[in-house]
């Protein structure tokens, strides 16, 4: 009989501690829910509800999936060396303008059988998952080709295939000039050719543009942009990065989701970010990497009610950094986001940067019952200890994925590992 039609839920979780703010502000002190269809079907239930599977959590924290919205995690190779030249002194755009930085993974790509990729990139995506990601966004932007582009987000979309996360593929229209190309017909390729061959196999729902001095101008973003919408597709730039060339007012001023980086932003453009509803998504893991020192205008954000987002940025080049937790921390230690800050960063608010925030990203009813358990205090222990800590469960959809091997007390959790 399918669940809908059984009166028995299929999983009830009890004696669980729910933080009250990943839960929309409805349930301040419930212990229990229900799941059915993978989804949540009832908070504050009694313990005695009819159920297939009983999960006691023994009052470990309850917290919802990780929503990692942005990566690019879907590569071959490394970049140890450079990150070796820059400890000597040379600096992100002196190593691009030799023909490194995005062009050396461009290179490893383009060697890279979307099998290769595949292998190479799944580790990377089993770490955010056994952190507590259960909604991860991959990003193309290292083929530049149409064949290689094309190549890059089928693997990504083998990889959703491969992980119980559910993965939310980006086209990442323009990211690198391709050496020795002309900018105004690659431009043009890829609006004409990538684009629309991209929409055909259904590989992304939304395009991306580095909008920066050393890669897109806001012009060439608006052609891709407005392009990408008439053949319906949502929109999100990586602005103010390094530098403002206006980019997060242009993108936000073109119904963009989700302006991303924004450390040189100013009050133009999270003015911008407040009246469109874009979300700001704010990559700590780049800003420690490349050692930057010009922070985001955080409170300028705050105080214009702009939800704020924080994700990976899991890039070869800059953020090599798999770790979701290691993001909350550096957001909470760099940024000076409070801990509910943090926490919300890589729940509600990375979700509607994917305009998933109906789905995933908060335990309410209706929603995947993707969600997390861990023996800490609160979350506020992720923003002061780096290190050492690990979920015992992760469930995704009602079904549990990762078991903490150590901890008699859930060696019943069940399910494939990831
Ligand atoms: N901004 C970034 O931080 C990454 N891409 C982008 O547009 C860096 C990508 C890389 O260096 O490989
Ligand atoms: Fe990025």
């Amino acid at each position: 009989m399918p669940a809908s039609h059984d009166k028995a839920c299929e999983l009830l979780v009890h004696n669980a501690r729910i933080h009250p703010c990943v839960t929309d502000g409805k349930i301040a002190s419930e212990t229990n829910f229900t799941v059915r269809g993978g989804r949540i079907a009832a908070i504050g239930v009694d313990d005695a509800v009819p159920a297939h599977e009983r999960f006691d959590a023994k009052g470990a924290l309850l917290l919802p999936g990780f929503v990692d919205c942005h990566t690019h995690l879907c590569y071959a190779g490394n970049r140890m060396d450079e990150h070796a030249a820059r400890l000597e002194g040379a600096s992100y755009a002196g190593i691009a303008k030799r023909g490194g930085g995005i062009h050396s993974t461009v290179a490893a790509v383009a060697a890279a059988s979307e099998d290769e990729l595949i292998a190479e990139s799944l580790p990377r995506l089993e770490a955010l998952v056994a952190e507590g990601a259960t909604t991860v966004e991959i990003k193309s932007g290292y083929g530049l080709t149409p064949e290689n582009e094309l190549k890059q987000l089928r693997a990504i979309r083998r990889l959703g295939e491969l992980s119980p996360a559910r993965i939310v593929p980006t086209f990442l229209a323009l990211h690198a000039l391709p050496a020795n190309a002309d900018r105004k017909r690659y431009v043009k390729t890829v609006i004409e050719e990538t684009l629309p061959a991209v929409v055909e196999e259904k590989l992304a729902d939304c395009v991306d543009v580095f909008c920066e001095h050393m890669a897109f101008t806001v012009e060439e973003m608006r052609a891709v942009f407005e392009r990408a919408r008439e053949l319906g597709l949502a929109c999100r730039a990586h602005s103010d990065q390094l530098s403002n060339l206006g980019g997060t007012r242009a993108a936000a001023g073109l119904s963009a989701r989700s302006c991303d980086h924004l450390e040189y932003s100013q009050d133009a453009d999270v003015q911008a970010l407040a009246d469109t509803g874009a979300v700001a998504v704010l990559l700590p893991g780049a800003f420690y990497f490349l050692r930057e020192k010009q922070l985001p205008p955080i409170d300028a954000l705050r105080k214009a009610g702009v939800p704020i987002a924080i994700a990976s940025d899991l890039n070869p080049g800059t953020s090599p950094i798999a770790s979701p937790l290691a993001v909350l921390h550096l957001a909470s230690t760099l940024f000076r986001l409070t801990p509910e800050e943090a926490l919300l960063g890589l729940t509600r608010h990375g979700a509607a940067a994917l305009a998933l925030e109906e789905k995933v990203g908060g335990l309410a009813v209706g929603r995947r019952a993707d969600f997390t358990l861990w023996d800490i205090p609160g979350p506020e222990f992720f923003c002061y200890q780096l290190g050492g800590i690990q979920p015992h469960a992760v469930y995704i959809e009602g079904k549990a994925y990762v078991a903490d091997k150590f901890s008699p007390r859930h060696s019943r959790v069940g399910g494939n590992p990831v």
